[in-house]
Order: structure tokens, then C-alpha cells, then sequence
């Protein structure tokens, strides 16, 4: 079974000190971005997945690739470019104590350049399910036409809408993530979001506007510390929060989503994979990088049964 996600692959530059960017003086290099950082946790899970991207023809879309490879992507239809790679900063700390701002340096990047030409038909048409979120919409047109192309041909589809205010407006994004919306397997979301896409940002209220003008199935509520809400089948499973020191808590909503569905594809019940995908999620802020510390199974028991202990 395989799953595919299109999306823009990144080069991570976290600061190694909290506190204003100006005064960081060291960065540390990780490979990030959302739907990459998504296939890392499906494949974790034991599914295939592949990334549909470009990377540049740089040191940077090597070490993408190679990264990717390295976590057991398939990163055999990603294309180079000859635009640059991608790269954003991480401020941490500052100035929220536990949260971190991500300044981009990606505008025309190869990434950005991904488009329709890229979606490969037999693969996509072939997947169990194709994932997109809303960065991969914000970054350029043809991007946005490369998912909606992708998704005219996919069985199944799955959205994180994944709204990033520094690459557009409210209203575009409203637009755009509503054209994707219809008929949805899986939608991650939060209350933000929600509150741009249907107005609503109380869970049960937007779940309902989801439902009725999208007739989306699952809904993966994400509401941070306070944990998950998953609505499917008539019923409201609340995914647990753990209490942990956070680091970045940057890429905790990609190993949620990526976790959970390939858990629920292999037939888990939506308890336990929202479980285990919430562990995944917080095991994720405790390091800086998106992805090297999503745990594989043996780990996230071992992490779920030390917070059971008294
Ligand atoms: O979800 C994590 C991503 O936000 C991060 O890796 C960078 O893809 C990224 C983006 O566009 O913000």
C-alpha cells in the first residue's frame, strides 16, 4: 500500500540558542517541510510513501534526497531544478517562551516550481491515498495546480490545511484550501485554520461545517498542547497530550498526521492510532528538526507506557 504526498522540501537552519535571530550565531542543518517531514512518519509506520517535488540542482536538494532516502522515502520521482532549494530559519523561544518563528528564504525556489507536468499518473492514480496541505497551494500557481491535478486523480484524498501567514492572505488561502476540500479522507486541522476556512473554530461546530459543505470523513482536530479531537463515524476520540520540555515544537503537526493515517490505513483503530501519533507528535518538540526524532513503534510504546507509570 502505498501513499504519495506533493509538496516543497526544505533546509532547515534551526538556531542553537534561543532568542532573537540577530544575535544567533550557530544554526544546525535539518531537512524539513511538511509533506516530506509527513512521508517520514507514514513510512515510519511501515507504508510506502512517495514525494512528489523538485529540488534544486544545489548541495541543498542533495542533501534532501539523500535525507529522504536515508528515511525510506521514495524519492524516485523527485525532479531537479534549476532554481535554488528552498531554506528557512527557526527562531526559538523568542518572543513567546515555547514557540518558534520560521522566517523563509524560498521565494522562486525549486521547490516553488513543482507543477502539473510533475504529477505522475500511473503512481498517483495507483496510490491508496494522496496528501497536500495548504503550504504546498500558498507557494506559486502551479504548485496549487499540481495538487489539484493530483487530486482529480487520486482514489482517495488527504488535507492539513497547514496555513502559513507569511506566504498569504486569509481570504486566499480560505479560497484555495475550499477548492480542495470535497469529498476528503482525512483533514488535519486547527482551530485558526477552522476559523478561516468555515468561520467556526470550536471543534464541534467547524467539524460540522466540514461535514456538511465538504462531506469530509475524518477530521483530525490538532490543538497543540491541549492535544487532538478525531471525529469519524459519529464519535469524538480525544487524542492525549503529554507534558514534555519543548525544544521547537516546529513539525509536531506533520508526524501527527503522517502517523495517524498510516497507522489507520493498516487497519489500527482510531484510538490507538491517535495514541501513538500524538507520542510521535510530542517526541518531535523535543528535539530541533522536524523528523529525527519520530519514533518507530517499539519506541512510541515505550514513550506511551513511561506516561502511564505513577
Ligand atoms: O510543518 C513543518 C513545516 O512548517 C516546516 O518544515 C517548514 O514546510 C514548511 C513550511 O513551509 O512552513
Amino acid at each position: 500500500m502505498r501513499v504519495v504526498a506533493l509538496g516543497e522540501p526544505l533546509v532547515q537552519l534551526n538556531a542553537t540558542s534561543p532568542g532573537p535571530l540577530r544575535y544567533v550565531h550557530m544554526f544546525e542543518t535539518h531537512v524539513a517541510g511538511s509533506e516530506l517531514n509527513f512521508c517520514v512518519s507514514v513510512v515510519t509506520t511501515g507504508l510506502q510513501c512517495s514525494l512528489l517535488a523538485r529540488v534544486g540542482e544545489d548541495e541543498f536538494g542533495k542533501a534532501v534526497i539523500e535525507y529522504g532516502r536515508a528515511r525510506g522515502v521514495d524519492v524516485s520521482a523527485v525532479k531537479v531544478d534549476p532554481s535554488p532549494t528552498g531554506v528557512y530559519f527557526i527562531q526559538r523561544h523568542f518572543p513567546v517562551p515555547d514557540r518558534s518563528e520560521v522566517f523563509y528564504y524560498r521565494k522562486d525556489s525549486a521547490g516553488s516550481k513543482l507543477s502539473p507536468e510533475d504529477v505522475d499518473e500511473s503512481l498517483v492514480k495507483g496510490a491508496r491515498l494522496v496528501h497536500s496541505t495548504g503550504i504546498t497551494l500558498a507557494i506559486s500557481d502551479s504548485a496549487r495546480q499540481a495538487v489539484e491535478r493530483a487530486f482529480q486523480l487520486a482514489p482517495r484524498r488527504s488535507v492539513d490545511t497547514n496555513i502559513r501567514p507569511k506566504l498569504w492572505s486569509p481570504e486566499r488561502a480560505r479560497e484555495a484550501l475550499r477548492r480542495v476540500l470535497h469529498g476528503l479522507e482525512f483533514l488535519f486541522v486547527d482551530p485558526v485554520d477552522a476559523r478561516i476556512i468555515v468561520g467556526e473554530e470550536d471543534p464541534d461546530a467547524a467539524v460540522r461545517r466540514f461535514r456538511e459543505e465538504f462531506s469530509v470523513e475524518t477530521v483530525v482536530f490538532k490543538m497543540g498542547e491541549r492535544g487532538s479531537r478525531v471525529y469519524v463515524d459519529g464519535k469524538a476520540v480525544a487524542g492525549p497530550s503529554f507534558k514534555v520540555r519543548v525544544e521547537d515544537p516546529i513539525g509536531a503537526g506533520d508526524a501527527l498526521a503522517g502517523y495517524f493515517v498510516g497507522l489507520v490505513l493498516q487497519g489500527r483503530s482510531v484510538e490507538e492510532a491517535i495514541r501513538y501519533a500524538s507520542a510521535a507528535a510530542t517526541l518531535v518538540v523535543t528535539v530541533r528538526g522536524d523528523t529525527e526524532a519520530v519514533p518507530d513503534l517499539k519506541e512510541a510504546s515505550r514513550f506511551l507506557n513511561s506516561q502511564e507509570l505513577p
